[in-house]
């Protein structure tokens, strides 16, 4: 008889980025996958300090590891390469259930070259240090150096040729080959030959994407030629190890920003220069197509800022992950800011109990409180198949801004409006005696909406409150029509109880409990 073959998951089991209608996912074994990640602590990269990871993760209810692989530890002599710890990992992730995103520190790491091996740091002929315009030596790596890229490269598809034949069940979902490139305090190599090189023209793959003239650097980008030209530099260099990486196994590979002022013009001075901030994806996406994505990492507190970074990277050709985040409690709201906007993952830095904090980017200490702060999120997210709701539906999303005031959207017919810092029931204006709730003057609070249909509305948040109403200008008689609480069988939504009265009457509140709610709105006639 006729064998018929049985329907293969799209590019066979390999995780990977799926688009539609400007949406994206992370597919994993087949599914939409939601990283409700942590990283841990730049040296906890080795087999003891993993013990303190661990419980950590667990706390937070994270599902997946980032962890970094280091050159140094990789190949610590040169074509001699160790992957004890890299094993270790996947072990050890596979006992706790989590995935991994693997973070390659080749020959930029925070721009430096710390994590080279001891072969490459030594040896500046070989492998040569940025120029400054003065001549001396800076200490980032040139990413004109043919030798640099030849053995980064070697290196990180030894690997990727190890996760190929060592993990076959996909436990590392996602590669970040460097880690915050660029230059600080050097916007290029000023070395003679990457001078002749930027005296050179622009390359017509570059122009072409940006829809500019033929030129010269500074002609083509006057004042951020400098700029312009190590970015592209750097993201050639970096797609040269993503093409070849995918040639081996065709993990997604994404790369990390080191941030600056998202609404000032970018100092090249002071910013990473060369690294994917937010106003050159387009050249990274010219110079590195195999590059899925860019990403932020976000160590700034304002709310404002926040916001623009997290739209910046929200782009239908560009998957937005926040593959860092403060871990200081207030970061934790920014989880509903970025879902919102349809990311991928969330992974506060610094998460494990190695007794490092990198204060006054992130917490002083994980205490219990700031803990919570992630778990709580992670834990409703972790229970609801919000990866494929937010891939087929509209969603939106909001975090307490700084000045605490209300923020709202309208989807459809229907506006949604989110407040903080009031107690559930009544208003405030009715009770001027009752003291504030403690949250009202914390950076605390926001919600995550899915429309799953013209009139309904999934939500999940913390110390918020939702009212929907209908739009202005649409028909009259809209209303809310049933409130359920309910939770999710796989993908099938349970109803468990139907609010009403005080659990609806002054809005839909949700303070230290995220519960799933969904929102049946209609009209009467
Ligand atoms: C991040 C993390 C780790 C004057 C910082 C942020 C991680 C890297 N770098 O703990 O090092 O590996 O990606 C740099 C932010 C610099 C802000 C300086 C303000």
């Amino acid at each position: 008889s006729l064998l018929l073959a049985t329907p293969a998951l799209a590019q066979g089991d390999t995780p990977h980025i799926a688009t539609k209608a400007g949406r994206h996912a992370l597919i994993v074994d087949g599914a939409p996958f939601l990283i409700l990640g942590g990283q841990v602590n730049n040296s906890s990269n080795y087999a003891a300090p993993l013990a303190k990871v661990w419980p950590v993760l667990d706390r937070i209810g994270a599902n997946t590891v980032e962890a970094p692989i280091a050159w140094e530890q990789l190949e610590p002599q040169e074509g001699k390469f160790d992957f004890s710890f890299v094993q270790t990992l996947l072990d050890e992730a596979r006992k706790h259930d989590k995935r991994i995103v693997l973070l390659w520190f080749g020959a930029w790491k925070n721009t430096g070259l710390s994590y080279t091996p001891d072969w490459v740091k030594l040896d500046n002929r070989r492998f040569p240090r940025m120029k400054t315009k003065d001549g001396q030596d800076h200490g980032v790596l040139s990413p004109h150096g043919a030798a640099t890229l030849a053995a980064d490269k070697r290196a990180y598809l030894a690997l990727m040729t190890y996760i190929r034949d060592h993990d076959a069940q996909n436990t590392v979902i996602l590669v970040q080959p460097e880690n915050e490139v660029g230059s600080y305090k050097n916007p290029r190599d000023y070395s003679p030959a990457a001078q002749k090189l930027f005296d050179g023209p622009v390359p017509a793959t570059l122009t072409k994407a940006l829809q500019k003239p033929g030129g010269t650097w500074t002609t083509v980008f006057g004042d951020t030629a400098d700029r312009a030209f190590n970015t592209w530099h750097t993201a050639r260099y970096i797609e040269a190890l993503a093409s070849a990486g995918k040639a081996i196994k065709p993990l997604p590979m994404y790369v990390n920003a080191a941030l600056g002022d998202p609404f000032g013009k970018p100092d090249p001075q002071a910013l990473s220069s060369g690294g994917p901030q937010g106003d050159v994806i387009d050249i990274w996406k010219a110079a590195a197509p195999s590059i899925d994505f860019a990403a932020p990492d976000i160590y700034d507190r304002a709310s404002r800022n926040v916001f623009k970074h997290l739209d910046l990277y929200t782009r239908p050709d560009n998957a937005l992950m926040v593959p860092e985040i403060g871990n200081a409690a207030e970061y934790a709201r920014y989880f509903w800011a970025a879902l919102g906007r349809g990311a991928i993952g969330f992974a506060p830095f610094g998460m494990d109990d190695t007794g490092y904090y990198n204060y006054p980017l992130g917490a002083k200490r994980l205490d219990d409180a700031t803990l919570d702060a992630f778990a709580q999120k992670y834990r409703a997210l972790a229970s609801a198949p919000w990866a494929k709701i937010a891939f087929d539906h509209p969603v939106w999303g909001a975090a307490k801004p700084d000045d605490g005031a209300p923020v709202s959207t309208t989807m459809g017919d229907w506006t949604i409006t989110a407040s903080f810092g009031q107690w559930q029931f009544g208003q405030r204006n009715w009770f001027p005696k009752a003291d504030l709730p403690a949250w009202a003057t914390e950076p605390t609070g926001g919600a995550v909406v899915a429309q799953v249909s013209a009139n309904e509305f999934l939500f999940t948040g913390d110390h918020v409150r939702l009212n929907f109403a209908a739009s202005q200008g649409s028909a009259p008689g809209g209303m809310i029509v049933k409130v359920e609480e309910g939770h999710f069988d796989k993908d099938v939504w349970i109803m468990d109880r139907i609010w009403n009265g005080d659990q609806t009457d002054y809005g839909l509140n949700l303070i230290d409990q995220p519960v799933w709610i969904k929102v049946t709105m209609g009209r009467y006639r």
